[in-house]
């Protein structure tokens, strides 16, 4: 095998002819985006759409600086820092053929734990006209009555120390304030989480922890900074080994952290900036007044059904989301589920024909050259299933409609998590321990409902039993099956 090559700034044209590489001078493009979390997600969607503006030779101040803001995400700073912000996107089509291209929008990197203060210059710098969050859906800081959760310890740090922030609300405040004193109006802060009115929570929540920090910032905020609600959407699964591999064999690259995604992409945001945009309607993005039943619809039906297909694929033994939703018992739960429980809560979409946009969402559940692992989904399932299945349960419950399929899910997830308990570190979630503990007891007693106690995730669902009845019943069926524990890690 040749020698792979590293991918740089500098060995950009030697690379081999099939990757495509920017045509624009990188050096030209200025930052006029901050974003923070430079996971898969934001590197398949936003930066991308990005990259495809400056290769139009448009947004060459909205270049990105993408943040790594917790210490998880050390080593993906690491590797993309010296890429020189320089990542591989590779996409496949349906025939399993792969477009493979390097994205040269993040144009610089900043590791806020230990640099704080640069971060917080840098969203305080008046170039800087948005900032972008994917802080995965658990980032949002609130508990199951929807306010701000002021337990949590990196919250009561960064009140106290306002210039070593840990978490968001810290970094924004501290760069707010700093705008604030310098003259700089206006600021965009735009969430590209899976919630619902995703703008709405930031601003609540943010303006929770504000209000407490520093009160007189409020009206200057009401003012100067907007927070557009959007919905975002692009399946991209965990990079893993073999796609360095694939890429080192068939293309000679050496690429540290690759991304791999579908075709598909959706963007719809509220059109609410308070310091001008890149031209998103060049590359694809809606730009509607009220996004609300797009990611209404995305949320319950995409998020949702790859919840239940994740957690009943690993049932049924399954790795990955692929072989889940080719088996004919899920397929059909899943379009059942959609179609019986999830589509009476939708409201009317502009534009969209609701079954074909099912139809179309389980072609890409199928698509096997992506590789989704159903390992990925179930992970941070306490912060899904408020978010992705709970909505659903309760605008249900409150028609007194049933919810048999959404109960069975949260069995599911049960059953998932009682397979686990001599594995604890096979669940990947931040509140790993809390749900085991809680289903080691509820098993113990002989009293599955004891799980539904979790109020942070099932908020006070156990008091209906329209949904317990449903739940009780099926973790019967369930315990009756033998089934087989997989190792997914
Ligand atoms: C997935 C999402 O993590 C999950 O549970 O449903 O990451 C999903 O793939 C994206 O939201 C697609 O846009």
């Amino acid at each position: 095998m040749i020698e792979p090559i590293k991918l740089n700034t500098k060995n950009l044209a030697m690379l081999n002819t099939n990757i495509r590489i920017p045509t624009y001078d990188r050096k030209e493009v200025k930052v006029g985006i901050v974003h923070i979390g430079i996971g898969g997600f934001h590197r398949a969607h936003q930066a991308y759409l990005v990259n495809q503006l400056l290769e139009q030779g448009m947004a060459t101040h909205w270049g990105i600086c993408g943040v790594a803001l917790l210490g998880a995400d050390r080593k993906i700073y690491d590797v993309l820092l010296e890429q020189d912000g320089l990542y591989t996107l590779i996409v496949p089509d349906i025939e399993g053929n792969f477009s493979t291209q390097v994205i040269g929008s993040i144009v610089e990197l900043l590791y806020a734990p230990e640099n704080p203060s640069a971060v917080i210059r840098k969203m305080a710098d008046k170039s800087i006209g948005i900032v972008t969050l994917t802080i995965t859906e658990g980032g949002y800081n609130y508990t199951s009555d929807g306010n701000f959760n002021w337990q949590n310890e990196d919250v009561v740090w960064d009140l106290q120390h306002p210039a070593k922030p840990k978490t968001v609300f810290g970094y924004l405040y501290a760069a707010l304030k700093l705008r604030k004193a310098s003259g700089i109006a206006g600021l965009t802060i735009q969430s590209c989480d899976n919630i619902e009115q995703n703008g709405d929570v930031m601003r609540q929540m943010l303006y929770a922890f504000i209000s407490k920090a520093d009160p007189e910032m409020i009206d200057w905020m009401d003012e100067h900074i907007t927070f557009p609600n959007s919905m975002v959407d692009r399946i991209t699964p965990v990079t893993t080994d073999s796609l360095r591999k694939m890429l080192a064999e068939n293309f000679e690259l050496n690429d540290g952290w690759p991304v791999v995604c579908e075709s598909f992409y959706q963007w719809v945001v509220e059109d609410l900036y308070a310091a001008g945009r890149p031209d998103w309607e060049n590359v694809g993005v809606q730009m509607v007044s009220d996004v609300t039943p797009y990611e209404k619809m995305k949320i319950r039906l995409l998020n949702g059904g790859h919840t239940l297909v994740g957690l009943v694929g690993y049932l049924l033994g399954y790795r990955y989301i692929h072989e889940s939703v080719a088996d004919p018992a899920i397929a059909s739960l899943l379009r059942t589920y959609m179609d019986e429980e999830v589509t009476p809560t939708l409201d009317d979409v502009p534009g969209v024909n609701l079954d074909q946009y099912k139809e179309t969402l389980i072609d890409r559940f199928r698509n096997p050259f992506i590789k989704d692992e159903v390992a990925r989904i179930i992970s941070g399932s306490s912060a899904k299933f408020p978010k992705f299945i709970l909505p659903v349960i309760i605008d249900r419950i409150k028609d007194h409609k049933s919810v048999r399929i959404a109960a069975f899910i949260v069995a599911c997830w049960y059953q998932y998590l009682k397979l686990n308990l001599a594995t604890p570190n096979n669940v990947q979630d931040e509140i790993a321990r809390v749900l085991l503990e809680s289903v080691m007891r509820a098993d113990q007693e002989g009293d599955p409902l004891v799980f539904l106690d979790i109020s942070e995730v099932f908020g006070s669902i156990k008091e209906h039993r329209a949904f317990t009845e449903s739940y009780l019943s099926h973790l019967k069926i369930l315990n009756g099956i033998r089934m087989k524990k997989l190792n997914l890690n």
